[in-house]
């Protein structure tokens, strides 16, 4: 049921098929009727993928926590020289692969520092060596950040650096590092970092290049409602041109050993961030609930709330614990599959392309 009017007529506009407007957008943000946000954005999810929410087994892999930039809401960069961080070597990562691989991973989620010294070549071959040992798993790595870097270093176009990573064996890249895309929040929060046209530019040229992507919003940090609203609408006109956008996944700011002095997020303030971006995103499949960061419970309840893909089996998760997630560092497939029946709905597995590996009664 839907108590609140104006949301009711925000329901039959999208009924009708019209895309919402920033108005609509603030006011999804702002409603007391989170009973009817949350019915609207769970029938929006159920009418796009039934009572499907999919998960993928996978394992999350960062090469190095040593990082050029400082960004104040990271706790999980170190500046090498001044701070003790870490360098895998390609060695520890196939291990960690073969792990992965052994435990069914479908997909490695690969995310680095920008680290000072190493070179392009490197980052190349980490993607090499691990497509090389298993070619039928699928490597999604390396944010619009890391891949401007590798421009930057190397003095080679994104368009280059793009297709030589494809060439390696790059499947598909995660949504990181667009946090907001805004001039004011990202002065604040990480000047040094990728603009947001360049984030934008960097995702369209992957896009046009057959690679898909993700995206992301970081959020409940210095940021406005406006901007939140204003940062969906900017994702949702790149993905009505080129369609290259898989999912999105809302990110939970949290705040331990940042800089950023504020309260953590409230669950209310997820849900409704998670129904929000579900009813404003009619061209984007899927929204993720990231138990990393919601924690499970909640992220049970986001699966009513709009999201229908909970990611994943992760393991080894650093850049939110190192902020202080209290969430276990990865799940079992048995316990994404408890967590998804508990809420009525029908666990599939998918492959990073979201093809169905297996349904689950
Ligand atoms: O890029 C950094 C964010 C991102 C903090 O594409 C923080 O499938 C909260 O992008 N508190 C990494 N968030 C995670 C990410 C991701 C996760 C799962 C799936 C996918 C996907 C992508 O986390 C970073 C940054 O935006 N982040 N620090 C923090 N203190």
């Amino acid at each position: 049921m839907i108590f609140d009017k104006r949301l009711k007529q925000i329901w039959d506009k999208l009924q009708a098929g019209e895309p919402l407007g920033f108005d609509d957008g603030l006011y999804l943000f702002t409603t007391d009727d989170l009973h009817g946000l949350g019915y609207m954005a769970d029938s929006y999810a159920r009418k796009l993928h039934g009572d499907r929410v999919y998960f993928v087994v996978n394992r999350h892999i960062n090469p190095t926590n040593y990082c050029v930039n400082r960004c104040a809401f990271c706790a999980f960069s170190k500046t090498k020289g001044r701070e003790d961080g870490y360098e895998y070597t390609i060695k520890e990562m196939l291990e960690k692969a073969s792990e992965a691989v052994a435990e069914g991973a479908k997909e490695l989620h690969i995310v680095s520092g920008l680290h000072p010294e190493w070179p392009f070549e490197y980052y190349l071959e980490i993607v090499r060596t691990l497509k090389s040992a298993y070619p039928n798993v699928h490597i999604k790595a390396y944010t619009a950040v890391e891949i401007e870097h590798f421009s930057r270093i190397s003095g080679k176009s994104i368009k280059e650096v793009l297709s030589l990573l494809r060439e390696a064996g790059l499947d598909s890249m995660p949504g990181g590092g667009a946090e907001i895309l805004n001039d004011r929040v990202r002065s604040l929060l990480c000047p040094e970092k990728t603009s947001w046209q360049r984030w934008l530019e960097i995702h369209r040229c992957a896009h046009e290049l057959g690679i898909k992507t993700n995206c992301t919003m970081l959020y409940g940090h210095v940021e406005t409602i406006e901007e939140r609203v204003e940062h969906l609408l900017k994702l949702r006109e790149l993905q009505s041109e080129t369609g290259g956008f898989q999912a999105f996944i809302p990110l939970a700011f949290h705040p331990e050993n940042t800089k950023v002095k504020v309260e953590p997020v409230t669950g209310i303030d997820s849900l409704r961030t998670v129904a929000a971006s579900r009813l404003i995103f009619h061209n984007v499949p899927h929204v993720k609930a990231y138990w990393v960061m919601l924690g499970e419970g909640l992220a049970q309840i986001a699966l009513l709330f709009g999201a229908s893909d909970l990611e994943g089996t992760v393991y080894e998760e650093k850049i939110t614990h190192a902020a202080g997630a209290t969430s276990p560092q990865g799940l079992s497939k048995e316990r994404l599959l408890r967590l998804i029946r508990a809420v009525g709905k029908v666990p599939v597995e998918r492959d990073a392309l979201y093809n169905v590996v297996r349904m689950y009664a």
